[in-house]
Protein backbone atom coordinates (compact mmCIF):
# COMPACT_ATOMS: atom_id res chain seq x y z
CA UNK A 1 0.00 0.00 0.00
CA UNK A 2 1.11 3.47 -1.07
CA UNK A 3 2.00 5.79 1.90
CA UNK A 4 -0.24 8.89 2.64
CA UNK A 5 0.64 11.39 4.96
CA UNK A 6 -1.96 11.42 7.73
CA UNK A 7 -4.03 14.80 6.88
CA UNK A 8 -3.15 17.45 9.92
CA UNK A 9 -5.30 20.45 9.34
CA UNK A 10 -5.33 23.40 6.82
CA UNK A 11 -1.85 25.00 8.62
CA UNK A 12 0.05 22.50 7.73
CA UNK A 13 -1.37 22.23 4.41
CA UNK A 14 -1.06 25.49 2.90
CA UNK A 15 1.42 27.09 5.35
CA UNK A 16 3.49 28.68 3.05
CA UNK A 17 0.39 30.88 1.93
CA UNK A 18 -0.27 31.26 5.60
CA UNK A 19 1.10 33.88 7.96
CA UNK A 20 2.68 31.87 10.56
CA UNK A 21 6.53 30.51 11.14
CA UNK A 22 8.56 27.65 11.22
CA UNK A 23 8.68 27.36 14.94
CA UNK A 24 4.94 28.72 15.37
CA UNK A 25 2.66 25.90 17.64
CA UNK A 26 -0.54 24.56 15.59
CA UNK A 27 -3.79 24.53 17.42
CA UNK A 28 -5.79 22.42 15.01
CA UNK A 29 -8.84 19.64 15.19
CA UNK A 30 -7.96 18.44 11.73
CA UNK A 31 -10.10 21.27 10.11
CA UNK A 32 -10.84 21.79 6.40
CA UNK A 33 -10.60 19.40 3.34
CA UNK A 34 -14.36 18.90 2.73
CA UNK A 35 -16.20 17.42 0.50
CA UNK A 36 -17.39 19.28 -2.47
CA UNK A 37 -20.12 17.62 -3.40
CA UNK A 38 -22.08 17.72 -6.80
CA UNK A 39 -25.61 17.84 -7.53
CA UNK A 40 -27.14 15.21 -9.16
CA UNK A 41 -30.72 15.35 -8.56
CA UNK A 42 -31.71 18.87 -7.99
CA UNK A 43 -30.51 20.42 -11.32
CA UNK A 44 -32.25 17.84 -13.51
CA UNK A 45 -35.74 18.16 -11.07
CA UNK A 46 -35.52 21.87 -12.18
CA UNK A 47 -34.49 20.88 -15.58
CA UNK A 48 -31.22 23.10 -16.12
CA UNK A 49 -28.24 22.16 -17.46
CA UNK A 50 -25.57 23.11 -14.54
CA UNK A 51 -22.89 21.81 -12.49
CA UNK A 52 -24.11 23.08 -9.13
CA UNK A 53 -21.47 21.43 -6.62
CA UNK A 54 -21.88 22.14 -2.72
CA UNK A 55 -18.98 22.99 -0.39
CA UNK A 56 -19.87 20.72 2.50
CA UNK A 57 -18.35 22.69 5.54
CA UNK A 58 -20.59 21.14 8.09
CA UNK A 59 -18.39 18.27 8.17
CA UNK A 60 -15.26 20.75 9.77
CA UNK A 61 -14.54 18.99 13.14
CA UNK A 62 -17.34 21.86 15.23
CA UNK A 63 -19.77 21.25 12.33
CA UNK A 64 -19.15 24.64 10.56
CA UNK A 65 -16.87 26.77 8.36
CA UNK A 66 -15.61 28.92 11.78
CA UNK A 67 -12.92 26.09 12.16
CA UNK A 68 -10.83 27.10 9.34
CA UNK A 69 -10.76 30.76 10.54
CA UNK A 70 -10.24 29.84 14.40
CA UNK A 71 -7.10 27.64 13.71
CA UNK A 72 -5.25 30.29 12.54
CA UNK A 73 -6.88 32.90 15.18
CA UNK A 74 -6.09 30.60 18.13
CA UNK A 75 -2.75 29.69 16.75
CA UNK A 76 -1.81 33.34 16.63
CA UNK A 77 -3.14 34.24 19.71
CA UNK A 78 -1.16 31.54 21.30
CA UNK A 79 1.49 32.41 19.67
CA UNK A 80 1.08 36.32 20.72
CA UNK A 81 1.03 34.72 24.19
CA UNK A 82 -2.73 35.47 24.95
CA UNK A 83 -4.16 33.50 28.27
CA UNK A 84 -8.02 33.75 26.87
CA UNK A 85 -10.09 34.68 23.77
CA UNK A 86 -13.50 36.51 23.60
CA UNK A 87 -16.23 36.65 20.48
CA UNK A 88 -19.84 37.40 20.18
CA UNK A 89 -21.47 34.67 17.93
CA UNK A 90 -24.49 34.13 16.58
CA UNK A 91 -23.71 30.63 17.63
CA UNK A 92 -21.37 28.70 15.21
CA UNK A 93 -17.99 31.12 16.20
CA UNK A 94 -18.53 30.61 19.83
CA UNK A 95 -18.55 26.86 19.16
CA UNK A 96 -15.58 26.57 17.27
CA UNK A 97 -13.69 29.79 20.06
CA UNK A 98 -14.49 27.06 22.62
CA UNK A 99 -13.26 24.04 21.07
CA UNK A 100 -9.89 25.78 19.89
CA UNK A 101 -9.51 27.11 23.18
CA UNK A 102 -10.40 23.98 25.29
CA UNK A 103 -7.54 22.34 22.52
CA UNK A 104 -4.77 25.45 23.21
CA UNK A 105 -5.78 25.41 26.68
CA UNK A 106 -7.17 29.07 27.17
CA UNK A 107 -9.99 30.12 28.05
CA UNK A 108 -12.89 31.35 25.57
CA UNK A 109 -15.41 33.54 26.36
CA UNK A 110 -18.32 34.09 24.63
CA UNK A 111 -21.13 36.33 24.24
CA UNK A 112 -24.39 34.75 22.56
CA UNK A 113 -27.92 36.35 22.40
CA UNK A 114 -29.98 35.07 24.50
CA UNK A 115 -32.48 32.72 22.75
CA UNK A 116 -31.24 33.06 19.68
CA UNK A 117 -28.90 30.34 19.07
CA UNK A 118 -29.83 27.06 17.82
CA UNK A 119 -29.20 24.07 20.76
CA UNK A 120 -26.55 22.53 19.09
CA UNK A 121 -24.54 25.46 19.46
CA UNK A 122 -24.92 26.11 22.50
CA UNK A 123 -24.40 22.74 23.64
CA UNK A 124 -21.16 23.27 22.10
CA UNK A 125 -20.18 25.86 23.87
CA UNK A 126 -20.95 24.76 27.02
CA UNK A 127 -19.18 21.06 26.76
CA UNK A 128 -15.96 22.75 25.76
CA UNK A 129 -16.17 25.13 28.59
CA UNK A 130 -15.79 27.90 27.63
CA UNK A 131 -17.57 31.06 29.74
CA UNK A 132 -21.13 31.56 28.36
CA UNK A 133 -22.57 34.97 28.68
CA UNK A 134 -26.08 35.15 27.44
CA UNK A 135 -26.81 38.79 26.98
CA UNK A 136 -30.13 40.47 26.44
CA UNK A 137 -29.58 41.45 23.18
CA UNK A 138 -28.74 40.68 19.53
CA UNK A 139 -25.47 39.77 17.94
CA UNK A 140 -24.42 43.12 17.04
CA UNK A 141 -24.82 44.32 20.91
CA UNK A 142 -22.89 41.73 21.09
CA UNK A 143 -20.13 42.19 19.00
CA UNK A 144 -19.76 45.88 19.78
CA UNK A 145 -19.42 44.92 23.70
CA UNK A 146 -16.58 42.73 22.30
CA UNK A 147 -15.08 45.43 21.13
CA UNK A 148 -15.32 47.36 23.52
CA UNK A 149 -14.08 45.58 26.37
CA UNK A 150 -10.90 44.08 24.93
CA UNK A 151 -9.93 47.83 25.13
CA UNK A 152 -9.65 47.07 28.59
CA UNK A 153 -9.13 43.37 29.44
CA UNK A 154 -6.56 41.04 28.36
CA UNK A 155 -8.43 38.83 25.72
CA UNK A 156 -8.19 38.54 21.93
CA UNK A 157 -10.98 39.17 19.62
CA UNK A 158 -11.53 36.38 17.64
CA UNK A 159 -14.46 37.31 15.63
CA UNK A 160 -14.08 37.80 11.61
CA UNK A 161 -12.59 41.41 12.08
CA UNK A 162 -9.34 39.48 13.65
CA UNK A 163 -7.46 39.10 10.37
CA UNK A 164 -6.32 36.06 10.78
CA UNK A 165 -9.66 34.87 10.91
CA UNK A 166 -9.74 35.61 7.05
CA UNK A 167 -6.87 34.34 6.34
CA UNK A 168 -7.54 30.57 7.27
CA UNK A 169 -11.51 30.84 5.87
CA UNK A 170 -9.23 32.00 2.39
CA UNK A 171 -7.99 28.19 2.23
CA UNK A 172 -11.98 27.26 1.15
CA UNK A 173 -10.79 28.35 -1.94
CA UNK A 174 -7.79 27.11 -2.58
CA UNK A 175 -9.21 23.54 -2.45
CA UNK A 176 -11.92 24.39 -4.19
CA UNK A 177 -9.58 25.60 -7.44
CA UNK A 178 -7.63 22.51 -6.48
CA UNK A 179 -10.22 20.08 -7.15
CA UNK A 180 -11.94 21.57 -9.66
CA UNK A 181 -8.85 22.26 -11.95
CA UNK A 182 -10.20 26.30 -12.20
CA UNK A 183 -12.30 28.42 -10.01
CA UNK A 184 -15.94 27.93 -10.82
CA UNK A 185 -18.22 30.58 -13.04
CA UNK A 186 -19.92 31.58 -9.69
CA UNK A 187 -19.29 30.77 -5.81
CA UNK A 188 -22.73 31.83 -3.88
CA UNK A 189 -22.61 31.86 0.06
CA UNK A 190 -24.57 33.21 2.68
CA UNK A 191 -23.88 36.21 4.22
CA UNK A 192 -23.94 37.46 7.70
CA UNK A 193 -20.89 39.48 8.74
CA UNK A 194 -19.44 39.16 5.27
CA UNK A 195 -16.34 37.32 6.81
CA UNK A 196 -16.56 34.43 4.43
CA UNK A 197 -17.44 35.68 1.34
CA UNK A 198 -14.39 38.22 1.81
CA UNK A 199 -12.33 35.38 2.66
CA UNK A 200 -12.97 33.25 -0.34
CA UNK A 201 -11.93 36.37 -2.83
CA UNK A 202 -8.82 36.65 -1.21
CA UNK A 203 -8.19 33.25 -1.57
CA UNK A 204 -9.69 32.81 -5.22
CA UNK A 205 -7.40 36.00 -5.77
CA UNK A 206 -4.20 34.63 -4.62
CA UNK A 207 -4.66 31.72 -6.46
CA UNK A 208 -5.14 33.69 -10.39
CA UNK A 209 -2.39 35.76 -9.03
CA UNK A 210 -0.02 32.34 -8.58
CA UNK A 211 -1.68 30.66 -11.81
CA UNK A 212 1.48 31.51 -13.87
CA UNK A 213 3.63 29.34 -11.72
CA UNK A 214 1.66 26.60 -12.67
CA UNK A 215 1.32 26.86 -16.21
CA UNK A 216 4.87 27.06 -16.41
CA UNK A 217 4.89 23.81 -14.24
CA UNK A 218 7.27 24.94 -11.17
CA UNK A 219 4.55 25.35 -8.86
CA UNK A 220 5.74 26.22 -5.77
CA UNK A 221 2.62 27.93 -4.35
CA UNK A 222 0.44 24.74 -4.00
CA UNK A 223 3.93 22.93 -2.24
CA UNK A 224 3.13 19.65 -4.25
CA UNK A 225 -0.29 19.44 -2.90
CA UNK A 226 -2.52 20.67 -6.24
CA UNK A 227 -3.75 17.78 -8.32
CA UNK A 228 -2.54 20.10 -11.41
CA UNK A 229 0.69 21.12 -10.14
CA UNK A 230 2.63 20.87 -13.53
CA UNK A 231 -0.48 21.14 -15.46
CA UNK A 232 -2.17 24.54 -16.20
CA UNK A 233 -4.33 25.94 -13.80
CA UNK A 234 -6.58 28.63 -15.21
CA UNK A 235 -6.20 31.75 -13.68
CA UNK A 236 -10.04 32.02 -13.27
CA UNK A 237 -11.90 33.96 -10.44
CA UNK A 238 -15.48 33.43 -9.64
CA UNK A 239 -18.58 35.64 -9.52
CA UNK A 240 -19.11 36.28 -6.06
CA UNK A 241 -22.92 36.19 -5.06
CA UNK A 242 -24.25 36.98 -1.43
CA UNK A 243 -27.66 35.86 -0.30
CA UNK A 244 -29.07 37.34 2.74
CA UNK A 245 -31.82 36.04 4.83
CA UNK A 246 -35.22 39.06 3.59
CA UNK A 247 -35.45 40.58 7.54
CA UNK A 248 -31.88 41.00 7.92
CA UNK A 249 -30.30 42.09 4.83
CA UNK A 250 -28.36 45.08 5.23
CA UNK A 251 -26.59 44.94 1.87
CA UNK A 252 -29.94 44.50 -0.16
CA UNK A 253 -31.17 47.25 2.26
CA UNK A 254 -27.45 49.03 1.47
CA UNK A 255 -27.69 50.46 4.93
CA UNK A 256 -27.67 48.84 8.40
CA UNK A 257 -30.16 46.79 10.17
CA UNK A 258 -31.26 47.45 13.59
CA UNK A 259 -33.69 44.74 13.96
CA UNK A 260 -32.67 41.52 12.17
CA UNK A 261 -34.91 38.71 12.22
CA UNK A 262 -34.64 35.19 10.85
CA UNK A 263 -35.33 31.53 11.05
CA UNK A 264 -31.90 31.23 9.85
CA UNK A 265 -30.41 32.57 13.55
CA UNK A 266 -26.81 32.09 12.45
CA UNK A 267 -26.76 35.04 10.24
CA UNK A 268 -29.08 37.06 11.77
CA UNK A 269 -26.94 39.87 12.07
CA UNK A 270 -27.55 43.80 10.82
CA UNK A 271 -24.48 45.36 11.47
CA UNK A 272 -21.94 43.58 8.91
CA UNK A 273 -18.27 43.87 10.28
CA UNK A 274 -16.56 43.47 6.54
CA UNK A 275 -19.64 46.12 5.08
CA UNK A 276 -16.78 47.86 3.06
CA UNK A 277 -14.94 44.68 1.99
CA UNK A 278 -18.02 43.06 0.76
CA UNK A 279 -18.96 45.63 -1.74
CA UNK A 280 -15.18 45.71 -2.81
CA UNK A 281 -15.75 41.87 -3.31
CA UNK A 282 -18.91 42.18 -5.44
CA UNK A 283 -17.40 45.26 -7.52
CA UNK A 284 -14.61 43.24 -8.15
CA UNK A 285 -16.22 39.88 -9.26
CA UNK A 286 -18.89 41.58 -10.95
CA UNK A 287 -20.96 39.43 -8.61
CA UNK A 288 -24.22 40.36 -6.87
CA UNK A 289 -26.27 40.34 -3.57
CA UNK A 290 -29.65 39.40 -3.17
CA UNK A 291 -31.91 38.49 -0.71
CA UNK A 292 -34.16 35.14 0.27
CA UNK A 293 -37.39 35.04 2.71
CA UNK A 294 -37.27 32.37 5.43
CA UNK A 295 -39.67 30.34 3.50
CA UNK A 296 -37.47 29.97 0.66
CA UNK A 297 -34.57 29.58 2.96
CA UNK A 298 -35.91 26.42 4.69
CA UNK A 299 -37.28 24.85 1.44
CA UNK A 300 -34.14 24.62 0.00
CA UNK A 301 -32.50 23.20 3.24
CA UNK A 302 -35.16 20.03 2.79
CA UNK A 303 -34.71 19.88 -0.84
CA UNK A 304 -30.93 19.15 -0.18
CA UNK A 305 -31.59 17.19 2.51
CA UNK A 306 -34.25 14.91 0.77
CA UNK A 307 -33.15 15.06 -2.58
CA UNK A 308 -29.46 14.83 -2.48
CA UNK A 309 -28.75 13.53 1.48
CA UNK A 310 -26.91 16.08 2.43
CA UNK A 311 -28.06 17.77 5.87
CA UNK A 312 -27.23 21.43 6.23
CA UNK A 313 -28.21 24.30 8.69
CA UNK A 314 -30.64 27.18 7.61
CA UNK A 315 -28.20 29.88 7.06
CA UNK A 316 -26.45 27.81 4.89
CA UNK A 317 -29.64 27.03 2.59
CA UNK A 318 -29.53 30.30 1.90
CA UNK A 319 -26.82 29.96 -0.16
CA UNK A 320 -28.86 27.06 -2.45
CA UNK A 321 -31.90 28.90 -2.15
CA UNK A 322 -30.67 32.02 -3.91
CA UNK A 323 -28.67 29.93 -6.93
CA UNK A 324 -31.50 27.37 -7.79
CA UNK A 325 -33.60 30.94 -8.17
CA UNK A 326 -31.11 32.92 -10.17
CA UNK A 327 -30.41 29.49 -12.17
CA UNK A 328 -34.17 29.40 -12.59
CA UNK A 329 -34.54 32.70 -14.13
CA UNK A 330 -31.75 32.63 -16.17
CA UNK A 331 -29.51 35.24 -14.14
CA UNK A 332 -26.86 32.43 -13.71
CA UNK A 333 -27.17 30.80 -17.56
CA UNK A 334 -27.24 27.00 -18.57
CA UNK A 335 -23.65 25.80 -18.85
CA UNK A 336 -22.28 27.43 -15.90
CA UNK A 337 -20.52 25.93 -13.07
CA UNK A 338 -21.61 27.03 -9.39
CA UNK A 339 -20.29 26.65 -6.07
CA UNK A 340 -22.62 26.99 -3.12
CA UNK A 341 -21.05 26.68 0.35
CA UNK A 342 -22.44 25.32 3.09
CA UNK A 343 -21.35 26.96 6.27
CA UNK A 344 -22.94 24.72 9.00
CA UNK A 345 -24.18 21.29 9.23
CA UNK A 346 -28.16 20.50 9.72
CA UNK A 347 -27.69 18.59 13.28
CA UNK A 348 -27.01 21.92 14.53
CA UNK A 349 -30.49 23.29 14.69
CA UNK A 350 -32.51 20.19 15.32
CA UNK A 351 -35.43 22.25 16.57
CA UNK A 352 -35.75 24.52 13.15
CA UNK A 353 -35.58 20.53 11.10
CA UNK A 354 -37.61 18.53 13.17
CA UNK A 355 -40.19 21.59 13.24
CA UNK A 356 -40.52 21.71 9.48
CA UNK A 357 -40.54 17.45 9.03
CA UNK A 358 -42.92 16.32 11.96
CA UNK A 359 -45.00 14.77 9.09
CA UNK A 360 -42.34 12.05 8.24
CA UNK A 361 -42.72 10.36 11.77
CA UNK A 362 -46.03 7.40 12.23
CA UNK A 363 -46.41 6.21 15.21
CA UNK A 364 -47.94 2.90 14.71
CA UNK A 365 -48.70 -0.02 16.78
CA UNK A 366 -45.48 -2.37 17.82
CA UNK A 367 -47.17 -5.63 15.08
CA UNK A 368 -46.11 -6.95 12.29
CA UNK A 369 -48.97 -5.74 10.68
CA UNK A 370 -49.31 -2.27 11.42
CA UNK A 371 -45.30 -1.82 9.90
CA UNK A 372 -46.39 -4.04 6.97
CA UNK A 373 -49.27 -1.91 6.15
CA UNK A 374 -47.01 1.11 6.75
CA UNK A 375 -44.13 -0.18 4.59
CA UNK A 376 -47.01 -0.46 1.38
CA UNK A 377 -48.21 2.93 2.41
CA UNK A 378 -44.58 4.37 2.31
CA UNK A 379 -44.28 3.02 -1.29
CA UNK A 380 -47.08 4.00 -2.71
C1 LIG B 1 -23.82 28.74 9.33
O1 LIG B 1 -21.18 32.43 14.52
O2 LIG B 1 -21.39 35.26 12.59
O3 LIG B 1 -20.88 36.34 6.46
O4 LIG B 1 -21.20 34.49 15.15
O5 LIG B 1 -22.77 30.52 11.24
O6 LIG B 1 -18.80 35.35 7.41
O7 LIG B 1 -20.57 36.22 8.91
C2 LIG B 1 -21.96 33.08 11.93
C3 LIG B 1 -22.04 33.28 10.60
C4 LIG B 1 -23.15 31.79 7.41
C5 LIG B 1 -22.27 34.03 7.84
N1 LIG B 1 -23.52 30.56 7.75
O8 LIG B 1 -20.89 34.13 7.61
C6 LIG B 1 -21.28 33.64 14.26
C7 LIG B 1 -21.53 34.08 12.88
C8 LIG B 1 -23.40 30.13 9.02
C9 LIG B 1 -22.88 30.99 9.99
C10 LIG B 1 -22.64 32.68 8.32
C11 LIG B 1 -22.52 32.30 9.66
P1 LIG B 1 -20.22 35.59 7.60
Amino acid sequence: MPFRPRYTGLIERYRDRLPIHDDTRIISLGEGNTPLIRLNNIPRLIGKEVDIYVKYEGLNPTGSFKDRGMTMAVTKAVEAGSRAIICASTGNTSAAAAAYAARAGITAFVLIPEGKIAMGKLAQAMMHGSVVLQIRGNFDAGMQLVKDVADQAPVTIVNSINPFRLQGQKTAAFEIVEELGRAPDYHCLPVGNAGNITAHWIGYCEYSAASGDHVTGACAFCNGHCAYAGGAIVGNRPKMIGYQAAGSAPFMRGAMVDNPETVATAIRIGHPQSWNQAWKVKDESGGWFDECTDAEILAAQKLLAEKEGVFCEPASATSLAGALRDVKTGKIPEGSSIVCTLTGHGLKDPDTAIAQSGGNVHTIDATLDAVRRAILDGMA
